[in-house]
Parts: structure tokens; sequence; C-alpha cells
């Protein structure tokens, strides 16, 4: 039964399929080919569930946006669950101190009887997917088995989704796979599993994003990180972007900060209006995810695995993001935002000025919308997102489906920093980089459960998402910085979110991001000169154009956002020591005495 209809004469593909369909016992198995009929069908299925069906999916106002789906999750089940998600290898060191772990046998043992049976009188789908442009050598295929259509059509956006990624796949045993069951979205059995060493990922008990799209941080992160230390390529928490500068050459960097900190916003930038008139322009590669391999000319080229943005909806709007705005217009799912019932379009926190007075919140309930939020409450929850088709962003660069990727010049870090980190300031060199990296802190976000804005530690914003032991994560970042050697991209940090005394953000951010972003390239191309201070190159006076905020951006808030205050950065360090050994040396992760002597170099200077 499970075989019928397959799309592939892959035995390893077929042995697999029959294996999980014989644990979850499906009633059908239907094999995903992409078509547009087969989608059309199941849109029509998902959507004629009756109201209050979990699973149910509404269609929005199809004049004003067409091809759009709304759905609501269990009010449990809005975000990733970190204490949830594990990492099984077979021993507990190789999984490192930043991760759960549990013996694999012991996992599988667990969970097998939770999957057992869970498919009955339900259809298991079988969904081939590739990540990455399915001609690009850097991609790669993986299957992911659920119970759920939503889970299909956030596939159909978020991968290239089809026949396609079997043909890819030939006889390779090659993929990884994934099984999904959202069971009872019970949070008291609810598991995020990769098993790395079989290329493996189990999830049940949610229905929600980043825990059931396993093509996401399952795979493209978790998974391929480990795949990448092995096979000598790095899988990062990074947005892509290309600048097209007035001479027509175009510039591409990555960013990585943690979930919630402007990733998408910063990949779909709208220039200052006098860079556009320079001829200044940004374009899209990827907005959450890199996988990077270095290419036959020795530099660092970089894939965006994804064909779609699972992105934040509150704070989305015309002025602070047009293009991910736009992206969202047509064939786009949104998942736990507010509903504007005059119309049956959707609304979120700050996508106008007031919200709609018949609205339905993101529970389901109907309320005036006004007095609700002046209530205090959000009719969007804080992590409701929107599943967008990569091909609807008006900035998406031409480069998207280059099987080679796009070559990189500078990697950017940065975090959500009240203190302490300037708005920006570069390495000294790679090893100094990875340092940074490193040392990335930030405040915590709604995208993942637990308290919001709380300071913690979070390496090179991978902390929930690097699929093996941190240290050799680290040692790994440094090898490949060997690699490259002087073709390596430069390495820099920024902070969009310094406060004043009354914690209002000093630097306007956004589209005005451009400014730092010029600077990087300028140093990148050496025709912008640097301050050497202890931490590293910071901007000279008057280097970071503020042409157009003067009021605003003052030369005293200048200072403050360049600022490298000694004392701050002496417990900066302290509390990096402390890190290092307690969180990570003390708990089984193998720092590199690189990294060690960074901060001994570090600590040295800032004494001076
Ligand atoms: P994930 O999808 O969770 O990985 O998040 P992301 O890194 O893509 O974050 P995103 O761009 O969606 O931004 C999240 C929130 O950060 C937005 O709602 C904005 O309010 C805020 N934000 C983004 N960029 C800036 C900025 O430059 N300045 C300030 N102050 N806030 C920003
Ligand atoms: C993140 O949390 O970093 C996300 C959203 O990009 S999720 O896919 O849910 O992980
Ligand atoms: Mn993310």
């Amino acid at each position: 039964m499970a075989l019928e209809g397959a799309l592939t004469s892959n035995q390893k593909v077929l042995d697999w399929v029959q294996e999980m369909v014989d644990l979850c016992k499906p009633d059908r198995v239907v094999w995903i080919d992409g078509s547009k009929e087969q989608l059309e069908a199941l849109t029509q299925e998902v959507t004629s569930l009756p109201d209050g069906d979990p699973n149910k999916m509404y269609y929005l106002n199809q004049e004003k946006l067409p091809g759009c789906l709304y759905h609501r999750t269990a009010v449990n089940d809005v975000a990733r669950v970190e204490d949830r998600t594990f990492i099984c290898t077979r021993t507990k060191e190789d999984a490192g101190p930043t991760n759960n772990w549990m013996d694999p046998k012991e996992m599988y043992a667990k969970l097998t009887p939770m999957y057992d049976g869970v498919m009955k009188g339900q259809t298991m789908y079988v969904i081939p997917y590739s990540m990455g442009p399915v001609a690009s050598p850097i991609s790669k295929v993986g299957v992911e088995l659920t119970d759920s259509i939503y889970v299909v059509l956030n596939m159909n956006i978020m991968t290239r989704m089809g026949k396609a990624a079997f043909e890819k796949l030939g006889d390779s045993n090659d993929f990884v796979r994934g099984l999904h069951s959202k069971a009872q979205v019970d949070p008291e059995n609810r598991y995020i599993v990769q098993f790395p060493e079989d290329n493996t990922i189990w999830s049940i008990n949610s229905a929600y994003g980043g825990n059931v799209i396993l093509s996401k941080k399952c795979f493209a992160l978790r998974i391929a990180s480990f795949q990448g230390k092995n096979e000598g390529w790095m899988a990062e928490h990074m947005l892509i972007l290309g600048v097209q500068k007035p001479d027509g050459e175009t510039k591409y960097i990555c960013a990585a900060f943690p979930s919630a900190c402007g990733k998408t916003n910063l990949a779909m930038l709208i220039p200052p209006e006098g860079y556009r008139k320079n001829g200044y322009k940004v374009f899209t590669v990827g907005d959450d995810i890199a996988w990077l391999k270095p290419g036959a000319d020795g530099r660092l080229y970089a894939i965006n695995p994804e064909n779609g943005f699972f992105g934040v909806a509150p704070g989305t709007n015309e002025k602070s993001n047009p293009n991910a705005l736009a992206s969202t217009r047509k064939n786009a799912i949104f998942t736990n935002v507010a509903i504007n019932n005059d119309d049956n379009t959707v609304w979120w926190e700050k996508l106008t000025k007031e919200p709609p007075v018949n609205a339905t919140e993101w529970k389901g309930a109907k309320v005036n919308g006004v007095e609700f939020t002046a209530a205090g409450n959000t009719l969007a929850h804080p992590n409701s997102r929107f599943t967008a088709p990569a091909e609807n962003c008006p900035c998406l660069s031409p480069a998207f489906n280059d099987p080679q990727g796009v070559p990189i010049s500078a990697i950017v870090f940065g975090g959500r920093r009240a203190s302490t980190t300037p708005l920006v300031y570069q390495s000294f060199d790679w090893t100094h980089g990875t340092y940074i990296g490193s040392a990335v802190s930030s405040e915590t976000t709604a995208a993942a459960t637990g308290a919001v804005g709380v300071l913690r530690h979070d390496p090179m914003a991978m902390k929930p998402f690097i699929g093996y032991n941190v240290g050799d994560y680290w040692a790994h970042w440094l090898e490949m910085g060997e690699k490259l050697g002087d073709k390596a991209p430069k390495i820099f940090n920024v902070n969009w979110f310094k406060q004043d005394e009354n914690g209002n953000f000093i630097w306007p951010g956004f589209g005005d991001n451009m400014r730092v972003l010029d600077w990087i390239i300028k140093r990148c191309e050496g025709t912008a000169d640097a301050e050497e201070t202890a931490i590293g190159y910071l901007p000279k006076k008057g280097d970071i154009n503020v042409e157009g905020i003067e009021d605003e951006v003052t030369p005293e808030i200048m200072d403050k956002l360049l600022t490298v205050d000694k004392e701050l950065w002496k417990k900066e360090i302290a509390e990096m020591r402390r890190y290092y050994k307690e969180d990570i040396a003390d708990k089984g992760g193998r720092i590199p005495q690189a990294l060690w002597d960074q901060l001994d170099k570090l600590e040295e200077r800032l004494g001076k």
C-alpha cells in the first residue's frame, strides 16, 4: 500500500517509507509530486474541514490576498521548544554542552511507541524536497513524512518540493529522513529530535513552524552543520544579501543574528534616499540560513537552501520592510496573526497604526481590536509568522537560483545588546572573528518558548541549532579560516539595539543599516580607514555616513554608538571567561586553544 504511486525507485527511500508506514499505520499514503492540481486538492481538503478542527486552514480575501491561507495553531504550540529539542549522537560528548542529549537507542525506544499507530484513520504524505537549487552541487535532498497538510503546504513554499528532488537523489542513500506527526499536540510529549549519525529527524506532538517544517532548523542547520563539519563546508543561521554599488559591482554579505533579531529585515533592506540616488541597491539571496562552501577559486560561496521566507509578522509594515510585506501579498500562509473581519485580511502589531475594530485575535476570539489592544493585549501572537515564496520578493537577487552560489566578502555577527557592544566593529583577522562569533550574546525573543528579554550566550546565533559539540564547531570555523587563507571573508560585529537611559533605541536601524553596510564594504575594499581599539577596528569619526539623519544621530549619539567602555568590556571578558569555563569546558565543550588565547589577548589589550 505504501509504495503505490511511489515517485522513486530508490530502494533506500522505499524501504524506509515502508518501515515508517508499518510503524505509524496511516490509512493512506500520498506521494507529493508538487503539481498544481495536487496542491489545489489538498488546499480544498484542509479549508473544508469544519470550524473548530485544529487542523483547519482558512482562505483569506482572494481578491486582496490571492492564494493566501490562514492557520491558527494550538495555544501551547506557538514557537520552537528548545528544552524539548535533542541531538542524539552515540556519545554525549559529541552532542556537547549546548544540546539536550539522549542515547539514540534510548530515544528511538522512547519515541517508537508514541509513533505506533499514530496515523490510524489518517493520511501520510511523503514529501521529497531539495535544499538549494536542484542543479546546485551544494544542494541536498530530504524526504519528510507527515500527517499534516499544513506542513505539506508550508514545505511547498519553503523548499523545492516534488519529483525533481527524487530525480536529483537518484539511487543515492544521501537523503535526510524526516518523520513528523502532530499526534495529540501534547506539549508534555513534544519531541524535536535529530539523529545526526543516521541522517534522521523525528518530530512529534507539535504542528508549528520550526518544529515541523523539518527542512528548516532540523535539517538545514542541525543535521547540515554536522554534515558540513564532516564534509568541509558550513551551515549557518545567516541571511545572505548583495549590495549593488554605483559602479555596477555586487558585493555579497552574510549576517548571523539570533532569532527575531533582524535577519529578514536586513536581507530586504531598502537603502536611504541618498544611497538610492547614487545607485546603491540591495538584493536578497536568503533571510535565515546559508550553506557556505569554498569554490574553485578558493573563495567562500553561499547558497540559500530555502525557497521561501518564514518571517516574523509583527513589526513588518510598509515603512519598516516593504519588500517583506510585498512578498506576503500572494500565495502566502499566515500563522497566528489576527484577522480583520471587515474584509477577511490579516493584521498584526504595527502593520498599521490603528488595529481593526472588528477583529479576531490569534487565539480565535472575536474582539474589538482597539479596546483589546488598549487593554495591553496583542491581537497577533508576538511570534506569528508569514510563509512567503521567495519569488514574490521584489528585491530577490538574480543569483537566487545560481547553482554556484554567491562569493562572500564579509561575515557579520550581531545580537540585541542594550549596552557594551558598539554599532559596528571589525575583527583583526579570521581567528579573532571566530572568537567574536563565539562571544555573541543576545536578549531572548518570542521565537522560542521561555522568558523574553533575558541576555544569554548565543554563539554565532547558532546556540539552538549546532548539531554537535560547540567546541568542535568552533574548531571547524578555525579550520575553514585556515583553508580559505587570505581569501577568507572579513568578519564584523554589529549592534542595532543599543539603548539610552530610557530604554529607547539610539540607532534608527532598518534601512539606515545601509550606512553600516557601506562602511563594511569599504573596509573589504580597503577604501575606508579605521580606528584600532582593544576590541577591534572601529569607524573613524565621520566615517559612518549620517547624511539625512543628522537630527536623529547627532555627533553625541554617534559617540555613544561607537564608544568602547573599558569597564563594561572588562565585565564582558570576565563573563566570557566564566562562560567558556563553566558553561562549555567544564561541561565537555572542547574549546580550541586558539580561542582561549584570543580571550587572553583581548584582556591584555584592554588592560593597557
Ligand atoms: P527569525 O526569522 O526568527 O530568525 O528572525 P529574524 O532574525 O529574521 O528577525 P526579523 O528581521 O524578522 O526581525 C525581528 C524583529 O526585530 C522585527 O519585528 C523588528 O521589530 C526588529 N528589528 C529588525 N531590524 C531592526 C533594526 O534595525 N532596528 C530595530 N530597532 N529593530 C529591528
Ligand atoms: C527562528 O526561530 O530562528 C526561525 C523561526 O527562523 S523557526 O523556523 O520556527 O525556527
Ligand atoms: Mn531563524
